[in-house]
C-alpha cells in the first residue's frame, strides 16, 4: 500500500511539474502566455504616406549606434525610433532598418520602443511582428506567438501603406519578423534585445 501511494506521489508531481514546463514554455492553451506579460502594446495605428515622405523617414537621424559590421544597431536612450521597412525588389523576405538588414537591434531595459513600419514593396503584403520564438521558422506562423500589426498590402503608385508601433518590452531576447506565409521561413526577421 506504501509503495503504491507512493509511486502515486510521484506520478502526481511528474504531472504537476509537467504542467508548470508547459504553462512557463507557452505550450499549454490553459496557461498563461508569456508574450502577452513580456510584450506589452501600447499603440497601434494603421497609416498611410505618400513615397515623398518615405524619403523623409528613411534619412531621419538614427539616434542609435550602428556597429562596425553592420550588423547590430545598439540604443542607449530610454525612447528609442525605428524606421523599419521592407527588403528592396531582389531581397524581399528580409527588413531593412537605417540600411542595414536584420539588424540585431539592442535597447535599454525600461525604454519605450517606437516602431513605424513601412511596406515599401511593391507586389507582397508584409508585416512587423515581436516574438520569443526564435529561427527557424515554419512556413506558417501560429497567431498566439507574435504580437504586431496585421499584413500591410503592398505600395500603390501614390500611398504607401504603414504602422505606427509602441510597444514596452521585459528584458530579454526577442525576433521581430514577418508572419506572411513563407517570409519568416524564408529569412525575414532580426533579432531584438532588451538589456
Ligand atoms: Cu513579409
Amino acid at each position: 500500500m506504501k509503495r503504491a501511494l507512493a509511486v502515486l506521489a510521484c506520478l502526481s508531481g511528474m504531472l504537476i511539474s509537467a504542467y508548470c514546463m508547459a504553462a512557463a514554455t507557452g505550450t499549454s492553451s490553459k496557461g498563461a502566455n508569456p508574450l502577452r506579460r513580456d510584450v506589452k502594446v501600447i499603440r497601434m495605428k494603421r497609416i498611410e504616406i505618400t513615397p515623398q515622405k518615405l524619403a523623409q523617414y528613411q534619412h531621419a537621424k538614427l539616434d542609435g549606434r550602428i556597429s562596425h559590421n553592420r550588423k547590430y544597431i545598439y540604443f542607449t536612450d530610454k525612447v528609442v525610433r525605428l524606421v523599419v521597412c521592407s527588403g528592396p525588389a531582389n531581397d524581399m523576405l528580409s527588413f531593412r532598418i537605417a540600411g542595414l538588414r536584420n539588424p540585431t537591434i539592442s535597447i535599454p531595459a525600461d525604454s519605450t520602443l517606437h516602431v513605424l513600419f513601412l511596406n515599401t514593396d511593391d507586389d507582397m503584403f508584409h508585416n512587423f511582428a515581436l516574438s520569443l520564438k526564435r529561427a527557424p521558422f515554419p512556413i506558417n506562423i501560429e497567431r498566439q506567438i507574435w504580437v504586431g500589426c496585421p499584413g500591410l498590402p503592398h505600395r500603390e503608385s501614390n500611398q504607401l501603406h504603414g504602422a505606427e508601433m509602441t510597444f514596452r518590452l521585459a528584458p530579454g531576447r526577442y525576433t521581430y519578423l514577418c508572419t506572411m506565409r513563407g517570409h519568416a521561413h524564408g529569412g525575414m526577421y532580426g533579432t531584438l534585445e532588451v538589456r
